[in-house]
């Protein structure tokens, strides 16, 4: 399979599959990512989702550039806007997406693990827009999204030369929150999201729409938009589970309603 689920509790965990090819995005493996975002975003159960590559060596080598290199415009707008899609999918999920960047994350690769709400990287991770290499521009949200994340600076640094990264000037950058050897990635992952999905997931969900707004609009109408849903949060049962347990001075269980 492509891109496989694997499920532990409340956290699933996506990996992206073609090893041959450095987990590198064909249209069948873009299309097979698209379905499992969609799959998980409909998934009441899921609350927190890990996406890596599989192996030890990349996360994902990019769009395929085999596939790309005989497409017609007309082709390379499609093949674009379905990267897009994805990337915005993810965003739009409701439950967060931590990128475990096991390797390779490069052009459409790191582009993926732009669009996830947490990076954390292993050691040998390589990390880089190297698409002005090939002719082409970032073509799956790393012109707006890696700005908004690290500056237009250093962004333009990365995507204007297509210099690659090791895992810790990543971190020093803050692309990535964390660096872990490679054997200590997943599980630090799978931790990170299991603490997340032990929160009351209407919070979560609300914490994480909130905070992909203010990339896009003023502090006035960002604040505005906190507290209408802060207010909201009052009308759902997992407000009532949290507040009692503390009161109750035991942990709280939600149900996401
Ligand atoms: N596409 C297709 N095949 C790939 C890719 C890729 N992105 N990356 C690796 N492969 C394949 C190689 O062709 C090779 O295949 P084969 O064995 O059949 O020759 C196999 O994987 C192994 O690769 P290497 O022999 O090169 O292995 P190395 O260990 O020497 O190097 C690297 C590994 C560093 C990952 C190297 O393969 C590499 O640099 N790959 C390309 C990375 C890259 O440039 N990525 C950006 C691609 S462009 C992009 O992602 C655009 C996204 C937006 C698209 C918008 C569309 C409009």
């Amino acid at each position: 399979m492509a891109v496989r689920i694997d499920h532990d509790g409340p956290v699933a965990v996506v990996t992206m599959s073609r090893p041959e090819a450095f987990n590198a995005f064909n249209t069948e493996q873009l299309a097979a990512l698209r379905d499992v975002v969609a799959e998980v975003a409909a998934d009441r159960e899921i609350r927190a989702v890990v996406l890596t590559g599989e192996g030890r060596r990349a996360f994902a080598s990019g769009a395929d550039i085999k596939e790309m290199s005989t497409m017609r415009p007309s082709e390379g707008l499609v093949f674009g806007q379905l990267g897009q899609a994805v990337t915005a999918a993810i965003e739009a999920s409701p439950q967060p997406w931590i990128a475990a960047i096991n390797g390779y994350a490069l052009g459409g690769g790191c582009e993926m693990a732009l669009a996830c709400d947490i990076r954390l990287a292993s050691e040998n991770a390589i990390i880089g827009q190297p698409e002005v290499t090939l002719g082409i521009l970032p073509g799956w949200g790393a012109t707006q999204r890696l700005p908004r994340l690290i500056g237009a600076g250093m962004a333009s640094e990365l995507i204007l030369t297509g210099r690659r990264l090791k895992a810790d000037e990543a971190r020093q950058l803050g692309l990535v929150n964390a660096v872990y050897s490679q054997d200590e990635l997943l599980p630090k992952a799978t931790e990170m999201a299991r603490s997340i999905a032990a929160n009351a997931p209407l919070a979560i969900s609300a914490s994480k729409r909130a905070i992909l707004l203010s990339r896009d609009v003023d502090l006035t109408t960002g604040l505005a938009y906190e507290a209408q849903t802060f207010g909201l949060l009052f009308d759902s049962d997992d407000q009532k589970a949290g507040m009692t347990a503390f009161l109750e001075k035991r942990t709280a269980e939600f149900d996401g309603r």
